[in-house]
């Protein structure tokens, strides 16, 4: 994601993660070569359901087979620019962030408005493994074994009127936690960052409010206590450490549309065919492998979720 606006920046700037991974990629491959062993690169992470890798198991029906990449990978490799917006800043950041006790606001057009504390608004829900894949807009992914509930089961308790067409997500707004929030001048973001579904695909079975990752509670650079999971749309959709829930008849602005309209939209579901301005969509990194994949419609959940869409010109619809 950019700071700049679109007229300042060279495609050439948008790659530091690209170059980064391709340096450390780089390195793996040549201890391969020379017969070295790259340590931290087998040593596998604990899950609760382990294979004889180690590696958490597909079981449930949106579970990809894919390689889970490692917790050390998507717990230091982060997007969250209220931490900074290095990839390496959200994990050096966070470090003291309290997420617990953590309080969520609802309120707009639903019967259960009120300001809650976190263990009352999710008390009593089942917590679910998702092994999701999840593709950037800056074209590189990742394939993360999530905890978390449907956000379909919290919306029902929230009980919304016909009339809510919508659901807006806030971000805590906290410049004590949060060192990017402490600037007055130099803005990265206007504050708070801001999410939003169509109440369809909100209640989609994909949709995911995620609190955990690998089995372990969500750690604070992955949006802890409690973030946004939407597989089949690009991860800046997946707003993290929510406070506010809004049930609203209107189209929210999100962060990146009122940032950069016309790189970034309401829908941001993934697709291949429609290159961002800047740069393909066409292909993606997977964080720990070394030549680009495909990237796949909808990012490979097609088949699920199309239908949300149908009739509707993906390329106006970004
Ligand atoms: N509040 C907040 N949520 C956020 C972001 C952010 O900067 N702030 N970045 C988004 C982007 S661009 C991505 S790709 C994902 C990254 O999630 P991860 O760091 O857990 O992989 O978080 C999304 N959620
Ligand atoms: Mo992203």
């Amino acid at each position: 994601m950019l700071i700049q606006r679109a007229s300042d920046i060279s495609s050439s700037e948008i790659t530091p993660e690209n170059l980064y991974h391709n340096r450390r990629e780089w390195i793996k491959t040549a201890s391969a070569i020379l017969g070295l062993t790259a340590v931290g690169t087998i040593i596998p992470a604990c899950a609760p359901t382990v294979g004889a890798a180690g590696e958490p198991q597909a079981k449930g029906k949106y579970d990809t087979t894919e390689k889970p990449t490692p917790f050390e990978d998507i717990t230091s490799y982060n997007n969250y620019y209220e931490f900074g917006t290095g990839k390496d800043d959200p994990a050096r950041n966070s470090k003291n962030f309290k997420p617990k006790p953590w309080t969520v606001k609802v309120e707009g057009m639903c019967k259960k408005p009120a300001t809650y504390n976190l263990d009352d608004l999710i008390k009593g829900f089942a917590t679910e493994d998702r092994i999701y894949r999840m593709r950037c807009v800056e074209a590189w992914s990742m394939v993360i074994p999530w905890a978390g509930f449907p956000l379909k089961t919290l919306i029902e308790r929230l009980e919304p009127l016909p009339s809510a067409k919508f659901v807006e997500f806030k971000t805590l707004v906290d410049p004590n936690q949060y060192p990017e929030q402490r600037r007055s001048f130099l803005k990265v973001l206007d504050w708070p960052y801001v999410e939003g579904l169509r109440m369809d695909e909100a209640t989609h079975p994909l949709a995911l409010i995620a609190t955990g990752i690998y089995g372990k509670p969500l750690p604070n650079q992955n949006g802890a206590p409690l973030r946004l999971v939407l597989p089949w749309k690009y991860g800046f959709k997946g707003i993290k450490a929510i406070v506010n829930i809004r049930f609203t008849d209107k189209q929210p602005v999100n962060t990146w549309q009122q940032q950069a309209s016309q790189e970034y939209g309401f829908y941001a579901n993934v697709n291949p065919n429609v290159d961002h301005p800047r740069w393909s969509q066409a292909r993606e990194r997977r964080i720990g492998e070394f030549f680009k994949r495909p990237t796949l419609m909808f990012n490979g959940y097609a088949d699920q979720v199309s239908e949300l869409y149908a009739g509707m010109d993906l390329r106006r619809y970004y």
